[in-house]
Formats: C-alpha cells, structure tokens, sequence
C-alpha cells in the first residue's frame, strides 16, 4: 500500500482515505509512513459554502476546468450532509462532476461522515492531508453552508468562498450566522438574474458596519454566472490575491488552527469514550449532589478520586 500511494496509484489513496474515515490505525499508521518517505508540498485548500442550490459545485467545476487548464492537479473534496433534503443535489453532483473521471489530473471523493457534534468530521483533516501528501496541488473542500460545518470550514481551509445568490434572501441570513467573519471571498452566484449589484452592495455596506482595520481582509466580492463559467477565472483570481495577502505567515496560522481544530475534535472523541465508560456510574452521583462536574472531569482523566463529602 505505502509503495503504491508513493507511486500515485489513486486506488491506494482512495484505500487510505477509506481506512482514515473508518477510523482504523492502519490509515495514520500509512499516512505517518507517507510522510517520512515525501516532502510535503502544500496544496492550496479552498473551502466553498453556501446554502443548497447556491451553485457550489457548478462553480468547483468550473474552477476544477480553470486550474488544469494551469497545469494544476486538482482534488475535491465533497462532504455529504446526511440530511435527506439534499439526497437529490448529491446524485446531481455525481452525474456532473462524472466528466472529471476520464481526466486523471483530477480526483473526486465525497464523504458522508460527519462530526458528532453536526460539524465536520475530524477525519476531513487527515483526508486534506493524504491528499496533499499525494500531491494534489489545489483542493476543494465542498460543505453546505449550515450551522457548524460553516465554522468549522473556517477552520480547516486556507481560504473560504461563501457562495450567495440573489435569490432567497440568503445575505440578511448569512450576516446572522457570522459570515462575514469567515469569509474570504464573496461569491454572488446566479447574477444572470435579478438583484445581484444590490445583494452586492448589501455585502459592502456589512462590511463597512464591521469593525475593521489595517490588519482586516476585506474580501473580495465576485460576481459569477457558474453555469455558463461566466466569472470563474476571476474568482480564481480572487483566491489567488487572498493567498498573497496571507503571506506564508499567514497561510502557517491557518495550518495551525487547523491541527487545533483537529486535537481539539480527537479531545472531545477521546473524552466521550471515557465518560460513555462510565457515565452510568458518574451520573447519579452528579444528580445527586455527592460529586461537581469538575470532580467528575478529574475522576475521569486522571482517575483521581473526587473528595468524599462527610
Ligand atoms: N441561473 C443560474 N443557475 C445556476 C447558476 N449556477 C448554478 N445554477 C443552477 O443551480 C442549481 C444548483 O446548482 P448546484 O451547483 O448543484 O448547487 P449546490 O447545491 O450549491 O452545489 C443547478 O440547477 C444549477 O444548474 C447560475 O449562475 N445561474
Ligand atoms: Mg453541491
């Protein structure tokens, strides 16, 4: 297997990242191999969201045709909500993103997990690193836009594409649910109709009611017509100024909030295992007064015993 993936055998990848989803010590075992075996280039993570239909994977395939037209091998990376409202848009993915399967500069992966706690699963972050270590030099990482996977995107991409469109309301409703602050680039979809210039002034004017100085990224607003790739080299380019803007520095800070992100996931899966070990055992006690939630916490990491009131 390790031979195979360092030769660029794409089924050895798509064996690891099956393994790293399962969550078998076989897949860090072989990503830990991988690494001492390559020098790590790192690829440009770009996260897109944004509310179903929004146009998120016409416009990924739009930009999958614009970076191999640079030479640029390309990952995507589709994290499948596990809502049955959006079962349709998935198997419509499959079909469009299809004609990518006979280009070999290209590897599409979806994956249903997601975290416990409705955001994305840790094991994205180990899947951005297997991918990387293959030597995919730009990654998508597709989430729909809602609650914790939107944050957590955030998190674990070097740069965010938040996909609006004029329709529906979406700017009122993403400016409550933090937007602007995880947004690097905007990304009017559908301005082929009605109120795009509007939706982008909206954005503006967010903007400028957001405290902001010398150190704040303003972020770029483009307007696109994905389903007819009007617009797509110049959101490409927008990534490309936010990268710049980043620096190495800034693109390090990113990296490191992503290994936070994901210690930060392996901390609370480690500590729900302990507490489901014991919790029949803890809980009463927390009920009825004989021991705080903090004693409870000591007792379970450290197995220290908690002071027995008199
Ligand atoms: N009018 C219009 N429709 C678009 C545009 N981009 C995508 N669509 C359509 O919007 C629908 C949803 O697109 P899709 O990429 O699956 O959205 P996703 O759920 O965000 O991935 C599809 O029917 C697309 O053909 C656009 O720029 N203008
Ligand atoms: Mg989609």
């Amino acid at each position: 297997m390790l031979e195979r993936f360092l030769a660029g055998d794409e089924r050895a990848l798509a064996r690891l990242i099956s393994l790293l989803e399962a969550g078998d010590i076989r897949g860090t075992a072989l990503l830990r191999d991988a690494r001492a075996h390559k020098t790590v280039q790192r690829s440009h993570v770009i996260g897109i969201t944004g509310a179903p239909g929004a146009g998120k994977s016409t416009l990924t395939d739009g930009l999958i045709f614009a970076c191999r037209a640079r030479g640029q091998r390309v990952a995507v990376l589709m994290i499948d909500p596990s809502s049955p409202f959006t079962g349709g848009a998935i198997l419509g993915d499959r079909i469009r993103m299809g004609k990518h399967h006979a280009d070999n500069g290209v590897y599409l992966r979806s994956m249903a997990t997601r975290g416990a706690l409705g955001g994305l699963a840790r094991t994205v972050v180990s899947t951005l690193s297997a991918l990387e270590l293959f030597g995919f030099d730009v990654i998508f990482l597709e989430t729909v836009g809602v609650g914790q996977s939107e944050v957590d995107i955030a998190s674990v991409a070097d740069h965010v594409v938040v996909v609006l469109t004029p329709a529906g309301g979406d700017a009122v409703q993403a400016f409550k649910a933090g937007i602007m602050e995880i947004a690097d680039v905007f990304c009017i979809n559908k301005a082929d109709l009605p109120g795009a210039d509007r939706l982008q002034r909206e954005i503006r004017a967010a903007q400028e009611l957001g405290a902001h100085d010398e150190h704040t990224h303003w972020a770029e607003i483009v307007q696109t017509v994905a389903s007819n790739t009007q617009g797509i080299t110049t959101l490409l380019e927008a990534i490309d100024a936010h990268r710049v803007w980043l620096g190495e520095a800034g693109i390090t800070a990113r990296r490191l909030e992503r290994a936070r992100f994901e210690l930060n996931q392996a901390i609370q899966d480690a500590a729900r295992r302990l507490l489901a070990a014991r919790e029949a055992e803890l809980l009463p006690r927390l009920e009825r007064g004989e021991l705080s939630a903090d004693d409870a916490v000591r007792e379970l990491l450290y197995g220290a015993p908690p002071p027995v009131e008199s």
